[in-house]
């Protein structure tokens, strides 16, 4: 448990209906007992834990706001520390003076992300539950908000004990090999041991191959609109976004840079880019912008390979199809209200048709986007998003196979257990029981100041 009594402005800054202003720490209650004022319970304060109060918030006898507060001890409480939290009026300048009272009654204020530091560090959350706390504060779709409450009760460190159980087994019958090798040895080179120890090897595997999946859902799907000039890219990049966020003209070469916006579909986080026309020639800019679009097309998730139905695809639509065929793509033909009669161009990708000018057809393209998207992720409650934990768990992973290979080899169990100690030691990272000051500093720092 910490010594000190930390404090914060926990709620954005700016006007609104209600601030609050959180304390955690031994001197919490007696620092509430000296700046709250009941009520109706006569001058004395004798607060009871998970009670809501009302009153003053009192500066030397002088009201400074009538506030709600509630009190929660420890250990039931967000930090596992005695909490309170003033519920004011939310002007800055009040919020800031209450709060300069509270540092002046024996309080520091806190770091960001202080408040969950200390119920990781008190054992009340792990650090993946710890992450998932600013993953939700963060998520910007329905999916990543999902993984973020998965983690958040427990399901990473579920997955992870499941594991280090396992290995935890292995790992004791090696040491007790060690110390009594005469009565051991058989038993531990026995291939019953290997195959356990196979057996994490490939949960952790598993758990690597969920890793793309999650940060996927976390940051969005790379979807890129490419083809050649004219074609309608960012008609179609601003029919997407409902909204006309880059410029459209008759003229061939209006886009040179490459430009990404954010949108869901159906919940899915998507990255869209929009890009320079592909085509030979052009000036600097939009030779620039070509090779730029020539690079993203091996970050994409996704192409939307565009084409005019009012022209068969012509030699320069093929060319550009040959940069792209490998990829995950849908063929889009635009302008269908131009042709009569829609060529469909023989390729083996999906093809939908649509007139961005018009909005014909953009809700069936944006179900195969969907369906595309939601093909490459698993269940967000088994989704790893973190590319921490995806670090980690290939360092145990490389730890453990070291280990099965010294089991193989009958390397002396005493290289054998260190290779397994790195191995757990890699898997305790993630949920924090092993973890350098550094790192838990860094992890913290990205959270905000109150959280
Ligand atoms: N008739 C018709 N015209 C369209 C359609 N979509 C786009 N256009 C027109 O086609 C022209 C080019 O559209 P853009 O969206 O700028 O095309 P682009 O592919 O981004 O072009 P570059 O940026 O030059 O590569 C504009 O005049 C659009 O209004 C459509 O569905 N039907
Ligand atoms: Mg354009």
């Amino acid at each position: 448990m910490a010594e000190d009594t930390i404090a914060a402005i926990a709620t954005p800054v700016g006007s609104g209906g209600i601030g609050i202003i959180k304390i955690s720490g031994t001197q919490a209650l007696s620092i509430a007992t000296a700046l709250f004022r009941p009520f109706r319970q006569g001058r004395k304060f004798f607060p009871k834990s998970h009670q809501l109060y009302y009153g003053h918030i009192v500066n030397d006898e002088q009201i400074l706001d009538e506030v709600l507060l509630a009190v929660m001890k420890a250990p039931h409480s967000y930090t596992g520390e005695d909490v309170i939290e003033i519920q004011a009026h939310a002007g800055t300048f009040l919020l800031k003076s209450i709060l300069e009272l509270v540092l002046k009654h024996g309080a520091r204020l806190a770091h960001p992300g202080e408040f969950t530091k200390r119920a990781f560090l008190n054992g009340r959350i792990d650090l993946t539950q710890a992450e998932a706390v600013m993953d939700m504060i963060c998520a910007k779709s329905t999916r990543s908000l999902d993984i973020a409450a998965a983690q958040l009760r427990g399901g990473i460190r579920e997955d992870i004990e499941g594991i280090r159980h396992a290995m935890l087994s292995v790992l004791s019958a090696i040491e007790a090999g060690i110390d009594f090798p005469e009565d051991m040895g058989d038993d531990i080179s026995s291939e019953q041991t290997i195959a356990q120890l196979n057996e994490a090897v490939s949960r952790i595997r598993e758990m690597i191959s969920r890793y793309r999946d999650g940060h996927v859902l976390k940051e969005g799907l790379k979807v890129l609109v490419i083809g050649r000039p004219n074609v309608g890219k960012s008609s179609l990049m601003n029919r997407l976004l409902g909204r006309d966020r880059v410029i459209v003209t008759p003229i061939p070469g209006t886009t040179r840079d490459l430009i990404e916006e954010s949108l869901t579909i159906q919940g899915i986080p998507i990255i869209l880019a929009d890009s320079a026309g592909l085509h030979e020639g052009g000036d600097l800019a939009e030779q620039i912008g070509m090779e730029k679009t020539c690079q993203y097309i091996a970050e994409a998730d996704l192409i939307l390979f565009m084409l005019d139905a009012s022209v068969l695809m012509t030699p320069q639509d093929w060319q550009i199809y040959e940069k792209i065929r490998d990829t995950q793509m849908i063929a889009v033909i635009n302008k269908s209200d131009l042709a009569n009669e829609i060529q469909r161009p023989e390729v083996p990708h999906p093809i939908v048709c649509i007139s961005a000018l018009y909005n014909k057809g953009i809700d069936v393209l944006k179900e195969q986007i969907a369906q595309i998207c939601l093909g490459k992720t698993t269940e967000e409650h088994r989704a790893i998003p973190s590319l921490r934990h995806k670090l980690a768990l290939e360092r145990s992973l490389e730890s453990a196979l070291a280990a099965i290979n010294g089991l193989q080899e009958n390397i002396p169990f005493e290289l054998i257990s260190i290779d397994l100690q790195e191995s757990l030691n890699a898997l305790d990272e993630i949920t924090g029981q092993t973890i350098g000051e550094d790192m838990l500093d860094q992890i913290f720092a990205k959270f905000c100041i109150g959280k």
